[in-house]
């Protein structure tokens, strides 16, 4: 197995401190087929001085029930990488403690997304892990800023749900729910950015996905997870 050695130290006159801590959380590292080689810090898995190592993480697409429209949210200022950009739901990593390493119908990444849901948005876990439709994973490389890039193999999950949601401030600046066509409109938006992986899922597949979606409401014969 692989142990990065850490680099970097983290200046709190620069960074938020709150953030500064969760750095130290323990990732997944990864061989490009998503099998588990080892574990790092998330500082040592988006800096390059460490090339970016390769490690698993997830993105939560939130579909309001009756509308089916899509709640985003605006990265908190704090946020160490991509800071203030708009983005889906919720997206971090599953680490190496809660049980979040189980890949058995990807369990881990399922309970790392409830936790995240929690932490970020105050979503309750009121629904079944099951609830989410697991979409497919997408492998990808994304620079931050001159430090700081994500390299992951992220898990893209949906999920429908009416939730209670109270955000957290050190994560979350801003929510939206939005229509397919009210998010084409703010991806025109100059005064707005957006994280790097919500605008290369927007641009392959969500729309098609959420389509799939939209019809499964009315016709069950096109359930997500039959498209996937
Ligand atoms: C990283 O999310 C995950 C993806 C899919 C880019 P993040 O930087 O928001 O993680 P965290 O919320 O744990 O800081």
């Amino acid at each position: 197995t692989t142990t990065l050695p850490d680099t970097i130290t983290l200046d709190p006159t620069k960074y938020d401190q709150e953030q500064i801590n969760l750095m130290e959380e323990r990732l997944i590292l990864l061989d490009n087929d998503d099998h588990n080689i080892g574990e790092g810090s998330k500082k040592d898995c988006e800096s390059p001085r460490t090339r970016s190592p390769l490690h698993r993480a997830f993105s939560v697409f939130l579909f309001h029930p009756e509308t089916g429209k899509l709640l985003l949210q605006r990265r908190a200022d704090e946020k160490i990488t991509f800071p203030g950009m708009w983005t889906n739901t919720c997206c971090s990593h599953p680490l190496t403690s809660f049980g979040e390493m189980d890949e058995d119908g990807q369990i881990g990444v399922r309970r790392a997304a409830a936790r995240k849901l929690v932490h970020e948005l105050g979503i309750p876990t009121t629904y079944a892990l099951d609830d989410f439709a697991y979409l497919t994973r997408i492998h990808y490389y994304a620079p931050s800023d001159d430090i700081w890039a994500e390299h992951e193999i992220d898990y893209i999950l949906f999920l429908t749900l009416d939730p209670k949601f109270e955000v957290n401030p050190n994560e979350v600046s801003g929510t939206k729910w939005l229509s397919k066509e009210e998010l084409g409109d703010f991806f025109q938006d100059p005064t707005s950015t957006f994280t790097p992986w919500f605008r290369l899922i927007a641009e392959s597949f969500l729309y098609k996905w959420w389509d799939a979606l939209l019809a499964s409401r009315t016709d069950p014969a096109h359930a997500l997870d039959a498209k996937a």
